[in-house]
């Protein structure tokens, strides 16, 4: 079988540009290891940035997210009984969607199958091969069964865990990389959000966000050892430690109920250079992951498909491969601000095990500095609601 784009990994990333290369007439297939069911069953991100409510738009995917996403123009910083708003309207002029990964997923699965798009599910043992080459092909099997498919490039959309990345190698991989000593515990909950706004949350007892997804259908976090399994929380557990990490206004309007999803994420910062080799472009989370804090993972995955959908736009309709040729660079560069974003909020909001009294005073004067200096809270607006693409 023949294509002229590949895409390894039916996540947001890669049903994304499978659909925005659709509407350029441009032929994708897209390979997913797991099925529709698993994928939409992982409850992940939450908010958008502006650049991704637009690129959905161009997809001709935005209109159950403009009908049922809320924007929100700002978000509350509490600490201990402390709390202030940072408006991103008043500082940007622009503002975030609320509106769940699951349903943008669900939106572009529709919009694919509605399309007679190419997908393939439940692939194994997908191998890229001859990816420095004019005439790069994939392998891979379902059922038992061999398939390979020849085309023009290969995009690896298929995570942190996927083949893509691995493919490239060690010897021309460059991989930068932290990891956090602690999670976060998330649950979803059928209960009414506790606040308007998003409130991220500094405590002693440590860090803890309040969000949403619609008016009865809440998401809350809280920072967690690494050690922890979900089974150690029992909901009661969970919704009385959040408690004990708002302030007290909140927590006494907080509406608690059965968790109908509960999760750990590790956090961690990574990302791999180059973004490109040869036929293959890596996007999305395998090739970078930033710890969920600034709200970056999946808006950084939609830039890097932004860029790429452009620069295979470029090669098919004049020839020109200056896009594809700028892609790692010009991926790169916005990804590290989204990689700083993150990093300098998960330290800021966070307690870390062997922090010195030193060092709780310097979290609590950035805090306060930021409470206070209009030029921080606009930079703080800026980075949350997107830089430029
Ligand atoms: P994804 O990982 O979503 O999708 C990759 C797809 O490739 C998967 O469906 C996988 O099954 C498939 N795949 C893997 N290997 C394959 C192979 N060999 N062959 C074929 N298919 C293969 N971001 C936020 O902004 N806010 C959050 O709160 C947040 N929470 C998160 C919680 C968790 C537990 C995780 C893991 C991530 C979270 N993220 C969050 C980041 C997340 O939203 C990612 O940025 C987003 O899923 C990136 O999308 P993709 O690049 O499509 O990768
Ligand atoms: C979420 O709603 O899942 C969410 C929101 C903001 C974040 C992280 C996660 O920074």
């Amino acid at each position: 079988m023949r294509t002229q784009v590949c895409i390894i990994g039916g996540g947001p990333s890669g049903l994304l540009l499978s659909q925005l290369l659709h509407r350029k007439g441009i032929d994708s297939i897209v390979l997913e290891r797991k099925t529709r069911d698993y994928v939409l069953g992982r409850i992940r991100a939450g908010i958008l940035e502006t650049g991704f409510v637009e690129l959905m738009r161009e997809a001709g995917v935005g209109a159950r997210m403009d009908a049922e996403g809320f924007t929100h123009d700002g978000t509350v910083i509490a600490y201990g009984e402390e709390e202030f708003g940072i408006s991103f309207h008043a500082h940007t002029g622009t503002d975030v969607m609320v509106y769940g990964q699951t349903e943008l997923t669900r939106d572009l699965y529709d919009a694919r199958e509605a399309a007679n798009g190419k997908l393939v599910f439940n692939v194994e043992d997908v191998q890229i091969n001859d990816a420095q080459s004019e005439a790069p092909y994939v392998t891979y099997h379902v059922d038992g069964i061999a398939h390979r498919i020849d085309c023009d490039y290969i995009a690896g959309c298929d995570g942190f865990h996927g083949v893509s990345r691995q493919t490239i190698p060690t010897s021309v991989r460059r991989e930068y990389e932290k990891v956090y000593p602690f999670g976060w515990l998330g649950v979803l909950s059928e209960t009414p959000p506790v606040h308007n706004e998003l409130i991220y949350s500094w405590s002693e007892r440590g860090f803890a966000l309040c969000s949403m997804r619609n008016a009865n259908l809440s998401r809350y976090y809280i920072q967690c050892s690494l050690s922890d399994s979900p089974d150690d929380w029992t909901d009661t557990a969970f919704w009385g430690e959040l408690k004990r990490r708002i302030p007290s206004r909140h927590a006494e309007a907080l509406v608690t109920g059965p968790s109908i999803e509960k999760s750990i994420a590790p956090l961690r910062s990574f990302v791999t250079e180059p973004m490109r080799w040869g036929r293959l472009f890596l996007c999305g989370d395998a090739a970078h992951i930033v710890p969920p804090t600034g709200a970056k993972g999946l808006n950084t995955a939609a830039s890097d498909i932004h860029y790429l959908y452009h620069g295979l736009v470029q090669f098919y309709q004049d020839k020109d491969t200056a896009g594809l040729d700028a892609y790692s660079e010009k991926a790169l560069a916005r990804v590290w601000k989204a990689e700083r974003f993150s990093w300098s909020t998960t330290n800021l909001l966070h307690r870390y095990p062997d922090q010195s009294e030193f060092d709780l005073k310097m979290q609590r004067a950035e805090i306060d500095f930021l409470r206070g200096n209009d030029a921080a809270q606009k930079v703080f607006a800026q980075n949350y609601v997107g830089l430029p693409y």
